[in-house]
């Protein structure tokens, strides 16, 4: 098993049935860490509000962390808003884990990163009125645009989606202009804090880049990315996508496109990030 120094996770989303868990429990069965940071939206208590799900595998995570926590690793969560209900456990301890609004981790290079949920530089509620009219499903389709984008507008051009399809072609640029917009501010916000760089989540996009001299990690998703940071020894930062298990419902969006939109609005699991 790869031991690294930390594992940075976020957006899993449990309690939904996008979560892909049996990655999550297979990436978790290949890395050992001294220090585990749950970045927030773990638990999807949005959506559990609409009705529990929770299969065993959501439980046999938890208990893994418990599991960890008691075993002389590092277990902080960080709360986001569709767990925002546990930013009032702020500064207590769940088992061993603890509970914080925001913490600095110091890499093993001396690097200080600051690591947050993000949602709080989210401006898409005020710019982006589609995103609750689709559902993140569709959304997070959206936005994964690398690489992935022209195979989206063809096959939804020949399954003859068109209203998917149009949103699409009109919002790319509004999507775009919300990853680079929230990753500046991150960017910006932990420059200002005096810190090297920002571990965060949030909008299911994950990323190891520079941004004005400040190092922006996202540790992205496990609802459609299934991805993760992690730390070396050495105090390198890599971004991990977990391929190894394929889980059934492994295209998501594919589903999502070939649905009716009431249909999709019912479906969507997240409600926006
Ligand atoms: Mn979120």
């Amino acid at each position: 098993m790869p031991r690294v120094r930390t594992i940075f996770l976020s957006d899993i989303h449990l309690g939904t049935r996008a979560c892909q868990v049996e990655r999550l429990l297979s990436f978790l069965r290949a890395y050992d860490a001294e220090y585990v940071y749950l970045l927030g939206d773990i638990i999807d208590f949005w959506s559990l509000r609409r009705g529990i799900y929770w299969p065993a595998q959501h439980n046999t995570f938890v208990q893994k962390m418990l599991k960890r926590a008691r075993h002389d690793v590092k277990v902080v969560l960080v709360p986001g808003n569709h767990d925002e209900a546990l930013r009032e456990y702020a500064g207590s301890d769940f088992g061993d884990i603890r509970v914080v609004k925001e913490a600095v981790h110091a890499a093993a290079d001396g690097r200080r990163y600051l690591l947050m949920h993000g949602d709080e530089f989210d401006q898409v509620t005020r710019h982006h009125r589609w995103v609750a009219l689709l559902g993140d499903m569709a959304y997070s389709v959206l936005v994964r645009l690398n690489g992935l984008l022209s195979w989206i507008r063809r096959k939804l051009h020949v399954s003859g989606y068109w209203s998917l399809a149009g949103y699409a072609k009109r919002s790319i640029k509004g999507a775009l202009q919300f990853i680079y917009g929230f990753e500046e501010s991150v960017a910006h916000h932990a420059r200002q804090r005096g810190l090297d760089g920002v571990v965060c989540g949030h909008i299911h996009s994950a990323a190891i880049k520079s941004i004005n001299g400040i190092t922006y990690i996202n540790c992205g998703d496990w609802v459609d990315s299934c991805t993760a940071v992690v730390e070396h020894a050495d105090g390198r930062m890599e971004l991990v996508h977990w391929r190894e298990s394929e889980a059934p419902g492994e295209d998501l969006w594919q589903e999502a496109a070939a649905m009716e939109p009431a249909q999709l609005a019912r479906a969507a699991p997240l409600q926006r990030y």
